[in-house]
């Protein structure tokens, strides 16, 4: 059955899980997004289009939760070459400032024209006319163009997760018109930051030699399309709810302890991902235990990271490293039962993050390029009490919004080493001043609040183009 409102993206916002029964079952993800556009689905009739993970799983659309969700199959070469190759592979490190190598191979662009046109046929196919579709993320940026070809009458909207580059490093890919072109296939392209845009705009005037104002982009057959930053956000109040509940509470004293009661806890929780700047962050705070700065009775750092892309040889390499790294500091450094770092590869349920994000002081985001970190906002959201402190990378999307926090180049680590003490030195009152601040900006803007001003202004498009068209096209 049609709907007025899909949703398009990677992944569907359920897990299959196996019940004890042996038979297979769905959980809801636990991710932002989930929360984000749940709402807007229920009340616009909607439905989810996504991958639901695993190799050449044919389902049929089914309900979850009361969420209409279309599940689409993909093969092993799918993975291979749309997945891990050109959207992890290829996008993901030009996308991220080449933090690492990019590899171009023109069968891994095959494939993601491929998938994309499939992911644009099943959209095209439970649209109802006139409805409204949006697409998420790099992974499917050809799909608001191949969509309009099939679909003219759709409002389609488009929403980048990660960064946009700027031009230097986008020009690099081979496909980088038709990318451009796939793009200017919605009404409105979102992004995290202004900057992000702005990059869009440049290289479409520049790149496709489409007339531009502004924000706005003139197209040949009369269209306009509109480029313009939405910073996503979290569920403040859900992860504040979490963090007051006693289970958490109880929880956050139990890792205390089972710490030995430092004087101070270092948190960093992240996907194992090169982009995210664990390695350098473990050793600006290895050399500050090798210094004598801080000893491991007063101060231990937990590192969770979550397995990512385990296919990917990078994501491989880089866990070799970091085992390599943590292993060394806790060899020279560690007493028994007293590790320098507490190092976790594995994924926890939302309770255990929000009790890890309670038990720190000092939560550590030190990412070389991130479109926003919601990580940085969540150990925010959950500190009710107005303690704790933030180091975070200048180099985060969030570090515009959460200027309060330790702001820090996560490639300079003598700078983090000052950062790193000056956290751990602070005063109450200053934490306290700080986290005010960063709370009341976390809690303002929530993901309802993001999502909610997308859908208006996606439908006001039109409105809004006629408002500022100039006179004579600049
Ligand atoms: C991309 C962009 C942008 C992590 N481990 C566990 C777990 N998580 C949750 C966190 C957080 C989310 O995953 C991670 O979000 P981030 O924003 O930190 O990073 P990416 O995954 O790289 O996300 C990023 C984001 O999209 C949204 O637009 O901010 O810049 O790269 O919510 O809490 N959740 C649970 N267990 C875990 O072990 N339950």
């Amino acid at each position: 059955m049609p709907h007025d409102l899909v949703i398009v993206a990677n992944r569907l916002p359920v897990d299959r899980v196996e019940q004890p029964d042996g038979t297979t079952g769905w959980r809801t993800s636990p991710g932002g997004l989930v929360t984000a556009i749940e709402p807007v689905m229920r009340a616009g009739d909607g439905v989810w289009i996504g991958w639901p993970g695993g190799v050449d799983v044919a389902l049929e659309p089914f309900t979850h939760d009361g969420m209409d969700l279309v599940p689409l199959t993909m093969s092993a070469e799918d993975v291979e070459g749309f997945y891990e190759g050109f959207s992890n592979g290829t996008l993901w490190p030009i996308y991220h400032d080449l933090v690492a190598k990019p590899e171009f191979h023109r069968e891994w662009w095959d494939s993601y024209v491929a998938v994309n046109q499939r992911f644009a046929e099943a959209a095209a196919e439970h649209a109802n006319p006139g409805a409204t579709v949006w697409v998420h993320d790099y992974q499917l940026q050809l799909v608001p163009r191949l969509l309009r070809t099939l679909r003219p009458d759709l409002r389609i909207g488009f929403y980048l997760h990660i960064p946009f580059p700027p031009g230097e490093l986008f020009q690099q890919l081979p496909w980088r018109r038709e990318i451009l072109e796939g793009l200017l296939g919605a009404d409105l392209v979102g992004f995290q930051l202004a900057g992000g845009a702005a990059n869009f705009i440049r290289l479409v005037r520049q790149r496709v030699g489409h007339k531009t104002h502004r924000d706005l982009v003139y197209l040949p057959d009369g269209r306009t399309v509109r480029a313009a930053p939405f910073p996503i956000s979290i569920d403040a109040a859900g992860f504040e709810e979490l963090a007051r509940s006693p289970a958490v509470t109880a929880r956050a004293a139990e890792i205390r302890e089972a710490l030995g009661s430092p004087r101070r806890v270092f948190l960093g929780v992240d996907r194992l991902d090169y982009t995210k700047g664990i390695h350098a962050r473990l050793r600006a705070f290895s050399e500050l235990v090798a210094e004598g700065r801080f000893d491991v009775e007063d101060a231990v750092f937990v590192q969770v990271a979550v397995p990512s892309r385990e296919q990917v040889e990078q994501y491989r390499l880089l866990r070799d490293e970091i085992d390599r790294l943590v292993g060394r500091i806790n060899g020279d450094h560690g007493r028994i039962g007293r590790p320098a770092i507490s190092y976790l590869h594995s994924s926890y349920p939302r309770e255990e993050m929000a009790a890890l994000y309670r038990a720190a002081d000092i939560m550590v985001v030190t990412p070389y390029r991130d479109g926003m970190n919601l990580v940085a906002k969540e150990y925010v959201a959950t500190r009710f009490e107005d303690d704790g402190a933030l180091v975070l990378s200048e180099f985060a999307g969030a570090a515009e919004e959460l200027r309060q926090a330790w702001l820090v180049n996560p490639y300079d680590i003598n700078g983090m080493k000052a950062a790193l003490l000056e956290a751990y030195a602070a005063d109450e009152r200053s934490l306290t001043r700080r986290m005010r601040a960063m709370r009341r900006t976390v809690t303002q803007h929530d993901v309802k609040a993001w999502a909610a001003s997308f859908m208006t202004e996606l439908s006001d498009v039109h409105t809004h183009e006629k408002a500022v068209r100039p006179a004579r096209r600049s």
